[in-house]
C-alpha cells in the first residue's frame, strides 16, 4: 500500500492546490515587491504591480529571474528577509559560472527537509529502515537535504558523505542499510565495487536508492536495480529552490511528483519565452511560493523536460515531471545538430555497456567532431581486435540512427575511464577552453 508523509496536502485535490498556490504567489509577490529592491525593479520595467497577481493566469505578466540575475545581485541582492533570520547557506560547485549562495530561515530548512522526506516516504522508508546519504555534506544541497528529510522520517540515518566506496560498502553490508541515497553515477560504481567484492543482488541489504543531482537514463535505472537488487528512484531539486526534494518519484516510477503546496512549474520556449501548454517539451521554470529567504520568482532553471498532470497510480496529485533530457546548457550542437548526452547513454545501455563513457567534442577544420570513449565491461573485454571493430561499428550505427549524425567509437579497457562519487563530468567541449 502507498504511503505518504504528507497525505492531506500530497493527495490534496486539484481545487485545494490552485487555492493554496494563488494564495501564496499573492503573498510572496507583495512581499518581494515591497522588500527585495531587485524584484521591485524588474516587475517596475515590465509594469506590472502586486495588485495585477491574483491567479494562476496571472503568473506569466511577471518577469523571469535568470543565473545573470543572481550573478549581477550575489550575494545578498536577492535575500527577501532579513540577515539575522537567515540560518544557513548552501551554494553550488560553480562548474557553470560564478557560485550561487543560497540562503535560507529555519522555516526554509523545514520545508526542504519535509519535502525530502515525502521523498523517501515514497521510496518506502519508515523508521524502521536505515538511510545510508552518500550525497557530499558541506555546501553541497544532496546531503544535508536528504539528512534532514530521513531524520524526520525517523529513519536510522547513516551520514557517509561521498567517497571512500569500500567504507561505504561495509557500511551497507554491517549496518544492513536499506535506503541509498546518492547520485547515479556513484550507485553504479558502488554497485560495480560490490560486485568484485563478490556481492549479488541478493546479498545486498539494500531494497531501495533515491538518486539524482544529474542526469540519468531508463536504461541506466534498469541496470543500477538489478545489480543492486533494489528500486531506485528519481529525486530532483536545485540549490537555487532549496536542493534535492522540489520533485521526487512514487512507486509508479514515471516521472517525478513537483511538491506544488512549495513550488509552481511552468514550462516555456527557451527560445521565445512564451509559456507552452501541458505535455510540450521546454525549460522548466519554477515559483517558489513559500521561500522566506531566497523567494526565487519564476526562476528559468534550463532544464529541459515536459509536465502532465495525469491521474497517477499512487494517488498523489501533484504534477509530474518527465526526468529531464539534461539543461539546455548541457545540449551539444554538433555539425548543427542538437545532441544531449542523455540520447548517448540511452544507446550505450541498449548496447549492453555500462554508464562509463565520456564524450569528447573539439573542432578540427571547422567541423565539429564526436568522440565518444566507452568502456567496454569485464564480460565482453577482449584483445581480439576484430571483435572490437565489430562492436565499434554496431555502436557507431545505433548512434547514427539515435542523433541522425556520425560520432567516432573509442572501445577502452575496463576502469580506463575515472569514477565519480558526485555529479559525474560526461562530457569535455575542447571547442569551448
Ligand atoms: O543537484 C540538488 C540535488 C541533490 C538534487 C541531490 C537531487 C539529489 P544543484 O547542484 O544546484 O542541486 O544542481 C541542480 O542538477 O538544475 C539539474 O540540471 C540537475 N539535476 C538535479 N536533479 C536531477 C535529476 C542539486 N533527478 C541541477 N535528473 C538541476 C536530472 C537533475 N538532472
Amino acid at each position: 500500500m502507498e504511503r505518504y508523509y504528507q497525505p492531506e496536502i500530497e493527495c490534496a485535490s486539484r481545487e485545494e492546490i490552485r487555492a493554496i498556490q494563488e494564495e501564496k504567489l499573492r503573498a510572496q509577490v507583495r512581499h518581494v515587491y515591497e522588500h527585495v529592491p531587485y524584484y521591485r525593479k524588474k516587475m517596475e520595467a515590465k509594469g506590472v504591480r502586486p495588485e495585477d497577481i491574483n491567479t494562476l493566469e496571472d503568473l506569466s505578466k511577471l518577469p523571469f529571474l535568470s543565473k545573470a540575475d543572481l550573478r549581477e545581485a550575489y550575494p545578498y541582492g536577492l535575500v527577501g528577509v532579513p540577515l539575522k533570520d537567515c540560518v544557513r547557506i548552501q551554494s553550488t560547485s560553480g562548474t557553470t559560472g560564478k557560485r550561487v549562495v543560497a540562503f535560507y530561515t529555519q522555516h526554509d530548512i523545514d520545508l526542504w527537509e519535509d519535502c525530502c522526506a515525502r521523498a523517501i516516504v515514497a521510496a518506502g522508508g519508515t523508521n524502521e529502515d536505515v538511510c545510508q546519504i552518500s550525497y557530499g555534506y558541506g555546501l553541497f544541497t544532496g546531503g544535508p537535504g536528504l539528512n534532514g528529510g530521513s531524520h524526520k522520517v525517523g529513519c536510522l540515518t547513516v551520514p557517509t558523505s561521498s567517497g571512500n566506496t569500500d567504507r561505504q560498502i561495509m557500511f551497507i553490508m554491517d549496518l544492513s542499510t536499506t535506503i541509498l541515497c546518492c547520485t547515479p553515477s556513484y550507485a553504479a560504481y558502488l554497485g560495480e565495487r560490490m560486485k568484485e567484492l563478490g556481492y549479488g543482488p541478493n546479498d545486498i541489504p539494500l531494497k531501495a536508492g533515491i538518486f539524482g543531482a544529474e542526469a540519468w537514463s531508463e536504461e541506466m535505472r534498469q541496470d543500477i536495480q538489478q545489480t543492486l537488487g533494489i528500486k531506485a528512484y528519481d529525486i530532483y531539486g536545485l540549490t537555487e529552490l532549496s536542493g534535492p526534494g522540489v520533485a521526487f518519484e512514487c512507486s509508479a516510477q514515471s516521472g517525478m511528483h513537483i511538491n506544488e503546496d512549495h513550488f509552481i512549474a511552468e514550462i516555456i520556449d527557451p527560445e521565445t519565452e512564451e509559456v507552452l501548454p501541458e505535455g510540450a517539451q521546454g525549460e522548466l521554470v519554477f515559483t517558489a511560493i513559500d521561500k522566506e529567504a531566497f523567494p526565487m520568482i519564476r526562476y528559468r532553471t534550463r532544464d529541459i523536460c515536459t509536465l502532465t498532470r495525469e491521474k497517477c497510480s499512487c494517488g498523489r496529485t501533484h504534477v509530474r515531471m518527465a526526468k529531464p533530457k539534461g539543461r539546455s546548457d548541457d545540449m551539444l550542437i554538433i555539425r548543427g545538430v542538437n545532441v544531449f548526452p542523455s540520447q548517448i547513454e540511452t544507446v550505450l545501455l541498449n548496447h549492453g555497456y555500462g554508464a562509463n563513457y565520456q564524450i569528447i567534442v573539439d573542432r578540427v577544420n571547422n567541423t565539429d567532431t564526436l568522440d565518444i570513449q566507452v568502456e567496454m565491461t569485464p564480460e565482453m573485454f577482449t584483445d581480439n581486435i576484430g571483435e572490437v571493430a565489430d562492436r565499434q561499428r554496431q555502436l557507431v550505427e545505433g548512434l547514427k540512427s539515435m542523433l541522425g549524425i556520425r560520432a567516432k567509437v573509442s572501445l577502452v579497457a575496463p576502469k580506463t575511464i575515472a569514477r565519480s562519487e558526485g555529479k559525474a563530468v560526461r562530457v569535455i567541449d575542447k571547442r569551448k577552453i
